[in-house]
């Protein structure tokens, strides 16, 4: 019999307590459970795919520190690393040979990457990628896709995804109306739409950026012929395609997005990965255009902590172990029992789903779908996601709280993992 209450004394009285010193009581919004109802857990330790909260209680986790543990948490030789160079010291502030190893693999795997830049988040990359596609092309338009997130910057905070889209704040006060005014959006899986806005914008739009396979709007994956038409029409247009690959970057397959579907964009976001936990992130890409990028070129960006070894180490160990034979196929495997499982259990217990996953990157919506964009995936019955997600916890499986976000696995995460977290839902959905 599974147990469903679980004793939260402890998270209550953190969480209440934080609630006086930082706004909702959390340092990120997709962390406040606000859309699933109940309260966020309190974190005290993770190991491989487990977590243990402040009360004792153990889950199982698909949310992976929203996608760096795919290696699981905590790796032994992760950690081994990081004592070792912790000895060294925190930061430099200056030049250090980790950076080459790391610069140097992740150019290896990515395609698009000749030259890259680390940068201590998927936001700030972000942010530096967009500068850099404006610095280059000298023009100032850009083309998102509703539903796609790329972190907290002005520029982005349009019809965005991720804790947006979660809080329903897709345009947030503060971010003024001229630092959006060219920042041009579609729908996800649109290809219409992107050749009017080139059309009605002719020679002003300097790239399109998006995500993918998204994750910010929940999971959803680019149709047949999408990214080869943006593809085909950035560069019919002079424009940019930029992927972000903060999420799916070593994580859909070793070389990302791009080497799964086979389409090179000229430049590239990550993060999460590469960071093995600690934060990171970069972008890269063409070396004539990474050449603008400030001292070899004139577009300024900076950062005190950027490259610093500790960051470096963590990310370099981590790629060395996701370059094991067979970890991908592994990562492919187990989420596909764990994404068809749930498909199966929803079917099995009345309840209209549709969802997938690519590697360890999956998603399920409360809909019948299918989910081609943001509109789609805001049809999903979040109530009832707030529902299945309270019950999942309380069995003892920690998901995403929100319907907006992909789940993620690790290469921890066992067949007996999986087997248990589809016997929660199992029970949950037959209860919804
Ligand atoms: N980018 C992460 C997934 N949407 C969330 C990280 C955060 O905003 O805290």
């Amino acid at each position: 019999m599974v147990n469903t209450t679980i004793k939260t004394t402890k998270s209550q009285e953190i969480f209440a307590a934080a609630q006086n010193l930082m706004p909702g009581g959390v340092s990120s919004p997709v962390r406040a459970f606000k859309s699933v109802g109940g309260q966020p857990i309190v974190f005290d330790r993770v190991k491989g795919a487990y977590i243990w909260d402040v009360d004792g209680n153990q889950y199982i986790d698909y949310v992976g520190t929203w996608g760096p543990a795919i290696c699981g948490h905590a790796h032994p030789e992760v950690i081994a690393a990081l004592h070792a160079a912790l000895e060294k010291g925190t930061s430099f502030g200056a030049p250090c040979a980790l950076e080459n190893v790391l610069a140097e693999m992740v150019i290896n795997a990515v395609p698009s990457i000749e030259m890259v830049r680390f940068v201590n988040s998927g936001t700030e990359a972000c942010m530096a990628v967009l500068r850099l596609m404006r610095a280059f092309t000298k023009r100032d338009k850009i083309i998102k896709f509703e539903g796609c997130y790329h972190g907290h910057a002005d520029m982005f905070l349009v019809k965005a995804g991720s804790g947006v889209a979660t809080l329903g704040l897709p345009d947030s006060p503060g971010v003024p109306k001229s630092t959006t005014r060219d920042t041009l959006t579609a729908a996800y899986n649109d290809l219409e739409a992107v050749k009017t806005l080139f059309e009605q914008n002719r020679d002003e739009i300097a790239g399109v950026i998006l995500e993918p396979v998204v994750g910010n709007a929940g999971f959803i994956t680019p149709d047949a012929g999408f990214l080869e038409g943006l593809r085909e029409l950035t560069h019919e247009h002079g424009a940019l395609l930029v992927f972000d690959e903060v999420m799916t970057g070593f994580r859909i397959a070793y070389g990302g997005a791009q080497e799964k579907f086979g389409i090179t964009p000229d430049l590239t976001t990550l993060g999460k990965i590469i960071g093995g936990g600690l934060p990171v992130g970069a972008y890269g890409g063409r070396r004539d255009i990474m050449s603008m990028v400030a001292p070899a070129g004139p577009m300024y960006q900076a950062g005190t902590l950027s490259g610093n070894p500790l960051a470096m180490t963590a990310g370099i160990k981590t790629l060395e172990l996701l370059q094991k034979p067979g970890t991908y196929d592994y990562l492919d495997k187990v989420t596909k029992k764990l994404a068809d499982g749930l498909l199966e259990v929803a079917k099995e217990t009345g309840h209209a789903v549709c969802g997938g996953q690519i590697s360890g990157m999956f998603g399920m919506f409360f809909t019948p779908g299918p989910v081609h964009n943001y509109e789609d995936a805001k049809k999903s019955d979040t109530a009832k996601f707030g529902r299945f997600h309270r019950g999942m916890l309380e069995r003892g499986i920690y998901l995403a709280p929100s319907q907006f976000e992909a789940g993620f696995t690790s290469f921890a995460h066992t067949d007996e993992d999986i087997e248990q977290t589809l016997a929660a839902a199992r029970d949950v959905m037959s209860s919804l």
